[in-house]
């Protein structure tokens, strides 16, 4: 049986003139959704629900995955809003935090991109920076209008790693983020950083499951990258 992906969707509108209506989407990245296909599983878009649905959500999936987007509302680490926060979108924490709880109790494993690393280490006790101003990281961590299929800066992988059971050493990536992990949540390691200091990946199993997040969007390189396809591989076959 193929394994069960659940990746959580975002939500966008778009106001047609023709029709003067706007419309509202629930979606995910069609990156996400080849890159799984391509690694043999069943990808599954997970639209951002009623919290008392999370258990009836975990059990039907075998990996919970949480997807780039919004900025995480500061108040879930004990921050006010600093001006730079970028858009929020209240539902989606709230319904992210509860998978995040109800995987960890099912034994469901984790994997976030992007917004999702940072969500996660908020989930398990973490801090973010709120901005790129508030860091002393020098690197391009926005590398627009360079395409996010092309990698623009180096990571450093830690050899115990998971990550690093396909990833050599050193590995070029992409970046597309003001936000960074400060504070790493208790029980996390850190297992990519930048030369600039800054937090690449995270990853735990003190809870039972397997959880890894990475900043980067290997979702957006995998057709052109065969390392970050690896990356789909991988969570298919051993989380
Ligand atoms: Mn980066």
């Amino acid at each position: 049986m193929k394994k069960r992906i659940g990746i959580i969707g975002n939500e966008r509108s778009t106001y047609d003139e023709k029709d003067q209506h706007t419309y509202y989407f629930s979606y995910t990245p069609r990156d996400f959704i080849q890159g799984f296909l391509r690694a043999n599983s069943l990808p599954v878009i997970l639209p951002v629900g009623i919290v008392e649905d999370a258990v009836a959500y975990i059990e039907q999936i075998d990996v919970l995955v949480l997807a780039g987007g919004q900025d995480i509302d500061p108040k879930y680490f004990h921050q006010a809003r600093h001006p730079l926060l970028g858009e929020v979108f209240e539902a989606r924490d709230e319904f992210e935090l509860a998978l995040i709880k109800e995987a960890v109790k099912q034994g469901k494993s984790i994997v976030g991109v992007c917004r999702g690393m940072q969500v996660l280490n908020v989930a398990f006790g973490g801090t973010l920076y709120q901005d790129t101003s508030l860091t002393d990281y020098t690197l391009k961590h926005v590398q627009s209008p360079i395409s996010l299929e092309h990698p623009t800066h180096d990571v450093t992988i830690k050899e115990t790693s998971l990550l690093r059971q396909f990833l050599p050493e050193t590995y070029k990536v992409n970046s597309y983020h003001h936000q960074f992990v400060d504070q790493v949540a208790n029980h996390f390691t850190v297992t990519a950083h930048t030369t600039d200091g800054a937090i690449e990946a995270i990853e735990s199993t003190y809870y039972g499951n397997t959880i890894i997040g990475v900043q980067w969007h290997p979702e957006q390189s995998c057709h052109t990258h065969p390392l970050d396809q690896e990356f789909f591989k991988y969570i298919v076959e051993n989380l």
